[in-house]
């Protein structure tokens, strides 16, 4: 029989090519996000109702996800991999002018959307012996101007990744805390308000990561032998690395 992956934030990005890897492999994907056109596009793509299950709703809303989740149908209901991928940054301000609405726009995406879904999965990846797979980020442990709210929620997804890994250790469930840096998607139109023009300048001349470079880790991490349990993975692009501290001087 098919595993079973659910991957959130699958509209776009890492999401859709995670949903792309996976359906390659012959797993049946359950996709959500916002957009009821893109998912059903994808479901279309990835062999039709058959093989993958569009679920619309705001990851920030429990109801709509309690709901979602209720009526998963036979062959999707056993899920193997749960892929926490949907998230978002808004804006690059520092603190003393950034948008509270923006910060709790973040919050309850990356934060409470991301342990709700988990928290409603757990059981059934505990009685697959699964694996939850989460999207972090270099911003985790990385600290930038700008970055305060949307480093924050990450530095969360990666102590939380770890935690859980510690509470289902005994129960054979794996989990992961992928890391990637800079990498080309719609992250940087929504975080620029979509604003093309600082899109294009803000990739020019990197070489930057893809999604299809995420989702083979991804695949690679699910893919390992059930006693194997990549902890946290960071990734970036080769034309990415660190930089010194920056000193104030009066
Ligand atoms: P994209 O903007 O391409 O994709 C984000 C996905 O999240 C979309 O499918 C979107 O779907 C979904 N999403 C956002 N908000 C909600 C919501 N409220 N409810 C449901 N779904 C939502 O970004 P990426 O693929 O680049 O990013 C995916 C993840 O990887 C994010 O968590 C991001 O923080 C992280 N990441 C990204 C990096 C990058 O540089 N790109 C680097 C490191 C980590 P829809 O709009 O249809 O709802
Ligand atoms: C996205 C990577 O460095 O822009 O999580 O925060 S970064």
């Amino acid at each position: 029989m098919a595993k079973t992956a659910l991957i959130t934030g699958a509209t776009s990005g890492f999401g859709k090519a995670v949903a792309q890897r996976f359906a390659r492999e012959g797993w049946n994907v359950v996709l959500t996000g916002r957009r009821q056109d893109r998912l059903d596009a994808l479901v279309a793509e990835l062999g039709g109702p058959e093989r993958a299950l569009a679920l619309c709703f705001d990851i920030r809303d429990e109801t709509a996800t309690r709901a979602a989740l209720a009526g998963l149908p036979a062959g999707f209901a056993d899920i193997n991999a749960l892929v926490n991928n949907a998230g978002l940054a808004l804006g690059y301000n520092p603190a003393q002018t950034a948008d509270l609405d923006q910060w709790k726009t973040m919050i309850d995406t990356n934060i409470t959307g991301l342990v709700t879904i988990t928290r409603l999965l757990l059981d059934t990846l505990i009685a697959q012996r699964g694996v939850v797979i989460n999207l972090a980020s270099i911003a985790s442990s990385w600290p930038y101007p700008g970055g305060n709210v949307y480093g924050g929620t990450k530095a969360f997804v990666r102590q939380f990744s770890l935690g859980l890994r510690s509470d289902l250790s005994a129960k054979g469930v794996r989990v992961t805390s992928i890391e990637p840096g800079l990498s080309e998607s719609e992250f940087t139109l929504v975080r620029n308000g979509g604003d093309q023009a600082a899109y294009d300048k803000f990739y020019a001349g990197t070489n930057p990561l893809q999604p299809e470079d995420i989702a083979e880790s991804i695949y690679w991490v699910a893919s390992l032998p059930d006693h194997v349990n990549i902890n946290s993975l960071e990734i970036m692009p080769v034309s990415q690395s660190w930089a010194p501290f920056q000193i104030h001087r009066e």
